[in-house]
């Protein structure tokens, strides 16, 4: 595909290469880094790591697109508000890039070791690169639209589990406590006696892959924003699952209340949430 290489690299080598040169650069400072700011609230940090990974990645990219769009999460002021405003501002941009430069940060910051570079590449408002890289398992997740989606070079497929009752679902607990949070304590009491069992392992980018890898059969989260979900949703789309909103809406840009899965449970996850009112 022509569109897709330019001067030689490949949209999804540059990603690629920022994902891990970033997620090493990331691995260096865990535990070994100077200054840590809080955004809104305990809940919601911020590292100089953060900042560092998404400069490093935006420069990279600009220096092979610089015709591209770019939309970064700490670029962006903290609140709902100013994220979905964000992506209004360059959705209508032909390339745009869509960078996570740590998904879990507080599981950085407290050196629980789940944490990734997230860094999607959109056409017309449409994902056609995924990449997802976990420094500490040096695990890289990679998808291209029609093309399917890799672990390791290994072709990814999602799990062939049925039933709830069989799967290892995730979720996660939102930093928004006015908002988000109690609506998803809906959904946790709803849907935690239905699965296998439950977890909330802190980073949205990683619950996706893990879902496109089988590892997990769903995912759920109520108040994400664009970069958190935009690599995942290919990863696990390229892999044979499904990516809506909580409402079963097909996954978009602008999706903030997104539900993951194999696509078997997706229907009983959707209507488990929506018995529980934690949809909407
Ligand atoms: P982050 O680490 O990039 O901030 C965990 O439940 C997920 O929620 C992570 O993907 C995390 O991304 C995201 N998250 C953390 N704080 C958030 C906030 N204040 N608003 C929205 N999402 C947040
Ligand atoms: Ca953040
Ligand atoms: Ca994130
Ligand atoms: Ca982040």
């Amino acid at each position: 595909n022509n569109a897709s290489v330019v001067g030689g690299k490949s949209f999804t080598a540059v990603a690629i290469n920022c994902a891990s040169k970033a997620g090493e650069w990331i691995k260096t400072k865990l535990g070994n880094y100077a200054s840590l700011d809080i955004k809104y609230s305990s809940h919601d940090l911020v590292t100089e790591v953060d900042k560092g990974s998404e400069r490093l990645i935006r420069n990279l990219i600009m220096t092979h697109f610089p015709q591209h769009s770019f939309l970064g999460e700490e670029g962006v002021e903290p609140g709902p508000a100013a994220s979905t405003q964000a992506l209004e501002d360059v959705r209508e941009a032909e390339y745009l890039w869509i960078v996570d430069p740590i998904d879990g940060t507080t599981n950085f910051v407290h050196g629980f070791p789940f944490f990734c570079v997230s860094i999607a590449l959109a056409h017309n408002g449409q994902v056609i690169v995924g990449v997802v890289y976990d420094p500490m398992k040096d695990e890289l997740f990679v998808a291209e639209r029609g093309k399917g989606a890799y672990v390791h070079g290994k072709r990814m497929q999602v799990s062939g589990e049925e039933t709830l009752r069989g799967s290892l679902v995730a979720t996660g607990l939102p930093a928004d406590h006015q908002y988000a949070l109690p609506l998803n304590l809906k959904g946790i009491e709803a849907v935690a006696p239905k699965v296998r069992n439950l977890r909330i392992a802190g980073s949205a980018a990683m619950h996706m892959a893990y879902v496109a890898a089988g590892r997990l059969s769903g995912f759920w989260e109520i108040g994400l924003s664009s970069w958190d979900i935009a690599a995942g949703s290919l990863l696990v789309q390229e892999s044979g699952g499904v990516v809506t909103d909580t409402n079963g809406n097909p996954y978009q840009l602008g999706v903030r209340n997104v539900v993951a899965s194999n696509g078997l449970i997706q229907r009983e996850l959707i209507a488990s949430l929506a018995e529980a009112k934690a949809d909407k």
